[in-house]
């Protein structure tokens, strides 16, 4: 059952709100923003995915080249070797590429309905090889020492994960690749659990197992190992295709509460919930039989990729969870939900 409240202002931002960030380019989709609250205002750290005005008869979009410039490649859409069928992802003689080159941008508001950007915060590219096809859906774990933003960094080579670390959001020391390829939706727990570091992966493993979300321990946030799987899809079920973990997973006195998105064969994305235990989070203690949260909206069904409700970023005030999430990989919203009535449905 969905029991998500949508906000009445949604959508919050749409491409056309903000200027392109990169020359020449127009903002295709704004999506999955990582989320924290500071200095009384709530921030959010939007994915932009941009790509040049397509021409007649052309597909054409950005990659970083070797000297880290942006160079713009173009496809005839009329050539047989060009597989287009997916608006984000396409094949040409056996290589793939995407079509649009996403990067991180931060926004912050007083109301939760207004956003606006500060120019003193620069946005964040993606650099070297490992993120020539730039970088996706930042997470941000508020911790004692700073905001440890993971993201999804893709290439011609690989999608894993990196991690930067940050204290102002103008500084950024980059650690590089922390979750090796394929792999994606890294959640990292914003405190210790009986002195270890944890964070919640999604490794794909497509010829024995799949799209699954895992979860791994550190003694510092770089190095992770001890991993264990923790949650698979399930057949027949609207998580039957892929999962994996949303934002920093949350405290309750049940247990650790993490939002997840799961898609089916049809790639319709729903978000569910997963309860895990407090002193070891490899014990999963429920999980949602059917989603909280499904693209029921006309903004979630429709748009640069429909049917898509996911979130990477959230905070809470007392019960009440407030979640930002990309809708049909175009706009981004926000709903609430009451903490205790999702911990009702996993009873
Ligand atoms: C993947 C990621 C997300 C995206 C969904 C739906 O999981 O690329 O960024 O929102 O697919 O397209």
């Amino acid at each position: 059952m969905d029991i998500a409240k949508r906000s009445a202002h949604n959508p919050l931002l749409r491409p056309s709100d903000l200027q392109p960030g990169i020359e020449g380019m127009e903002i295709t989709c704004l999506l999955n923003p990582g989320v924290f609250r500071y200095n009384g205002k709530t921030w959010l750290l939007l994915r932009v995915a941009e790509r040049p005005k397509q021409l007649e008869g052309k597909i054409s979009f950005p990659v970083y080249n070797q000297e880290g410039k942006i160079e713009i490649l173009h496809f005839d859409k009329n050539d047989p070797e060009l597989d287009a069928a997916d608006p984000r992802v396409i094949k040409y003689k056996g290589q793939n590429y995407l079509t649009t080159l996403s990067y991180l941008r931060l926004v912050n508001s007083d109301d939760d309905i207004h956003f606006r950007e500060d120019p003193s915060y620069p946005p964040v590219f993606g650099e070297g090889y490992l993120e020539s096809f730039g970088i996706e859906d930042c997470r941000v774990a508020t911790m004692d020492d700073g905001f440890y933003l993971t993201f999804t960094e893709v290439s011609p080579v690989a999608v894993g994960v990196g991690l930067m670390i940050t204290t102002d959001f103008r500084h950024f020391d980059r650690k590089g690749m922390i979750f090796p390829p394929h792999n994606k939706d890294c959640a990292i727990f914003e405190e210790k659990i009986n002195g270890k570091y944890y964070a919640l992966h999604r490794p794909s493993s497509p010829e024995l197992g799949g799209n699954y979300i895992w979860l791994a321990e550190s003694p510092d946030r770089i190095h992770w190992g001890n991993h264990q799987c923790i949650a698979v899809t399930r057949e027949g079920s609207w998580d039957s295709a892929r999962v994996g973990a949303g934002g920093a997973p949350i405290k309750t006195e049940e247990g650790w509460l993490e939002i997840y998105h799961g898609a089916d064969q049809h790639h319709r994305y729903c978000l569910g919930a997963l309860l895990l235990d407090l002193n070891d989070p490899s014990k999963v203690l429920a999980r949602s039989g059917s989603p909280i949260m499904e693209p029921i909206a006309g903004y979630e069904q429709t748009g640069f990729f429909g049917n898509v409700v996911f979130t990477n970023g959230h905070y809470t005030e007392g019960d009440t969870l407030k979640i930002f999430y990309g809708a049909s990989d175009e706009v981004i919203c926000s709903a609430e939900f009451s903490i205790s009535e999702i911990l009702n449905t996993l009873r």
